[in-house]
């Protein structure tokens, strides 16, 4: 049997993250975007949330064993990372819902020895109908040992806030939001405006130390979509993977979720999911 050539081998991105089970979110959500990009993806689990229909939709959230996410992590890394030989070398990660303080540190630890390039963190601090404020010590965990491990950061409204410890009114605070992120991080910064600002574009602010870029669409709704945060990740993430600048792979990913939006898949839920099939 031949192998194909080098070339034709695919960019690898693995994204930890949590299992969404209606596949709106999480894991699902960075795998279908992945291959919508044209990369193979790895998903390495860290929890499992299931919504509950009889309680108002809210998260029923169940953590994988530590054990269980070093194992993942270590297959991973054996088959995929710099020291396997494999000639598509996994240097692109994505890090999404990490949920404890204990899953933080198991992933610290991983990302600290994996030599990765491309650190992509989507601060997951609450979801979609979630209250904030209900797990102060897995939002400072996050910060003090994630955060500076990452290379490019993509906070939402609530995460930017949470993240810079401003309030974010309108795209000058999102701007001074994302400039003070970078400081504290060191990585390239997309902060989201989003539906959570007024008017009738969707705003994000790049920032990486050097350029400073307003990224804006018209508004599809005012309602946010499941799965856009996780997507717009994970698209940067594929982007990166390919070789994309961060810059570029930016833009990309606002045009692949604005184009999943528009697409959004309704569903008994009280929240559309966005379609990652969207911009075919
Ligand atoms: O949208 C953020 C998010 C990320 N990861 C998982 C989720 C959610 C929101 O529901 O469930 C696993």
């Amino acid at each position: 049997m031949t192998s194909p050539a080098v070339d034709t081998y695919p960019a690898v991105a693995l994204t930890i993250a949590g299992s969404e089970a209606t596949g709106g979110a999480g894991a699902q959500a960075d795998l279908k975007t992945f291959q919508e990009l044209g990369v193979f993806g790895i998903a390495n689990l860290t929890c499992i949330v299931s919504f509950n229909p009889n309680d108002n939709w809210n998260h029923r959230f169940v953590p994988v064993d530590q054990q269980v996410i070093a194992d993942q992590l270590e297959a991973t890394t054996a088959a995929y990372g710099a020291a396997s030989g494999a000639p598509s070398v996994l240097d692109t990660v994505k890090i999404g819902m990490l949920g404890s303080p204990a899953t933080i540190s198991t992933v610290a630890s991983a990302l600290a020895a994996g030599g990765f390039a491309n650190v992509v963190l989507d601060p997951v601090l609450i979801c979609k109908g979630q209250e904030p404020g209900h797990a102060l010590d897995t939002d400072e965990a996050l910060k003090a040992q994630i955060l500076p491990l990452a290379t490019f950061v993509t906070p939402n409204h609530f995460e930017a806030e949470s993240l810079a410890g401003l309030e974010i009114t309108d795209v000058e605070s999102l701007k001074a939001a994302a400039i003070r992120i970078h400081e504290l991080s060191g990585a390239a910064v997309l902060a989201k405006g989003g539906v959570r600002l007024a008017g009738p574009d969707a705003v994000d602010v790049y920032y990486d130390g050097d350029t400073l870029e307003i990224l804006s669409a018209p508004k599809v709704g005012e309602v946010a979509v499941s799965g856009a945060g996780c997507s717009l990740a994970a698209a940067v993430t594929a982007e990166l993977a390919k070789g994309a600048t961060p810059l570029e792979a930016a833009r990309t990913a606002k045009a692949f979720v604005t184009a999943g939006i528009r697409n959004r898949v309704a569903s008994g839920a009280p929240f559309d999911a966005l379609w990652q099939g969207g911009p075919r």
